[in-house]
């Protein structure tokens, strides 16, 4: 299907067919896995489109751009990781340059631009986004790039994403957005003035766990040359097989979305009137702050609720999060499981404990990701893991 009428299509019919069409040797309806490394010329420099698979590969292109018809881009350009897209975004940038970036946010984002990139002469600031003023005052002449994360990690506040493009580009910076935590369903950045939207697919697009990747999608000529640039100079690439199987998971990614969605509001309300917990974090619930903003700038509130025990120590804490069935301890979010996470000692490890707390992000909080199994097995979980403390 060709580009210009996808754009007229829902999202549900372009994550279904976007970058794909019957394999023009065989009829086969499913991209096929291209699991090869070079590709035969017939004179130097005469082929069929591909010369070598760290710069192209047709199951990658596929799933490129499948993604960014997703996300209402002309580009999109596929790596190995989250991390890796997000690597190569920052490699645009050069010593001296300063990088404001969102408090609450992925923490290997945080350690890739500190302890990577700082060595290297790239200065960051993580400020909290969701005051503007905050935002403003934190700009420096310097400053040529804004990391933005919405709903945030693991705090899932929500921001304003016209706002924080508009005063990105009045400081002549970059505006990207990492949408891993909303997926393309719910929320679509370059609608609202992003630059560039960053992807980890091994989250919510990829949606069932079983492969790691990134994905930055841009309307920009300019970057995708210079992402292409990076991708066949540096070579994070993903293989044909993850590529497969992340464009495998978006088929059915319209429908898993609502499904996260509907079980996180009612675990999210059902936590809200627990008496054992003190403090529940979900856009969707009318009590948090990010609510009417999330509801004019999202399609639905998402999968993911982190939440504090009203006895806020770490050994109820850690009862509850060594006790669930339906819910498994681990790291990462966005598959069809339901899995819990402890931010302090997981994925936030690498912020310094001063700047975590100054965050908001206590050691006790607990993260989950909601699957779509029944709700009603997955409160009867919580709810059995909260009697015991
Ligand atoms: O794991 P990887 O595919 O490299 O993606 C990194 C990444 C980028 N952006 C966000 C918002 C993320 O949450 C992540 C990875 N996050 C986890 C593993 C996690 O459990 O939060």
């Amino acid at each position: 299907m060709k580009s210009d009428e996808l754009g007229k299509l829902g999202l549900g019919t372009r994550a279904v067919h976007a970058g794909q069409a019957p394999d023009p040797t065989t009829g086969a309806v499913m991209t096929p896995i291209y699991q090869t490394s070079t590709y035969a010329q017939s004179a130097p420099g005469v082929h069929q489109g591909h010369e070598y698979a760290r710069v192209t590969n047709p199951t990658r292109t596929a799933l490129e751009e499948n993604l960014a018809a997703l996300e209402s881009a002309k580009y999109g350009i596929c790596f190995s990781s989250g991390v890796a897209a997000t690597d190569a975004v920052v490699r645009c940038l050069r010593p001296g340059d300063h990088i404001l970036a969102s408090n609450d946010l992925y923490g290997g984002t945080y350690r890739l631009m500190r302890q990577v990139f700082g060595p290297f002469g790239i200065e960051s600031d993580f400020v909290d986004m969701s005051n503007l003023s905050v935002v403003k005052a934190a700009i420096k002449p310097n400053t040529k790039l804004i990391w933005i994360e919405t709903p945030t990690n693991p705090l899932v506040r929500v921001v304003d994403l016209k706002a924080l493009c508009d005063i990105a580009h009045a400081a002549g910076a970059v505006a990207a957005v990492d949408n891993t935590f909303a997926s393309p369903i719910l929320q679509r950045p370059l609608e609202w003035g992003a630059d560039l939207v960053v992807h980890s697919t091994t989250k919510y697009l990829g949606g069932h766990s079983d492969v790691i990747g990134g994905v930055v999608c841009t309307n920009s000529t300019d970057w995708d040359d210079k992402l292409r640039f990076l991708i066949k100079s540096s070579g994070a690439v993903p293989g044909p097989m993850d590529c497969f199987l992340t464009l495998r998971g978006t088929k059915t990614l319209q429908i898993r979305m609502q499904r996260h969605c509907s079980n996180a509001q009612a675990v999210a309300e059902y936590l809200e009137t627990h008496p054992k917990i003190g403090q529940v974090f979900y856009p969707g619930l009318p009590s948090f702050a990010g609510h009417e903003l999330a509801k004019r700038q999202m399609d639905g509130f998402g999968g993911m609720v982190s939440f504090l025990l009203k006895n806020d120590n770490i050994q109820d804490a850690t009862t509850v999060m060594s006790s669930t069935k339906v819910f498994t301890l681990a790291e990462s979010l966005g598959g069809v499981e339901s899995l819990m996470n402890h931010p302090a000692t997981m994925t936030h490890a690498s912020i310094p404990a001063e700047e975590r707390k100054a965050a908001g992000l206590t050691d006790t909080l607990i993260r989950l990701s909601v699957g779509i199994e029944d709700v009603e097995d997955l409160i009867a979980d919580l709810d059995q893991a909260l009697a015991l403390v």
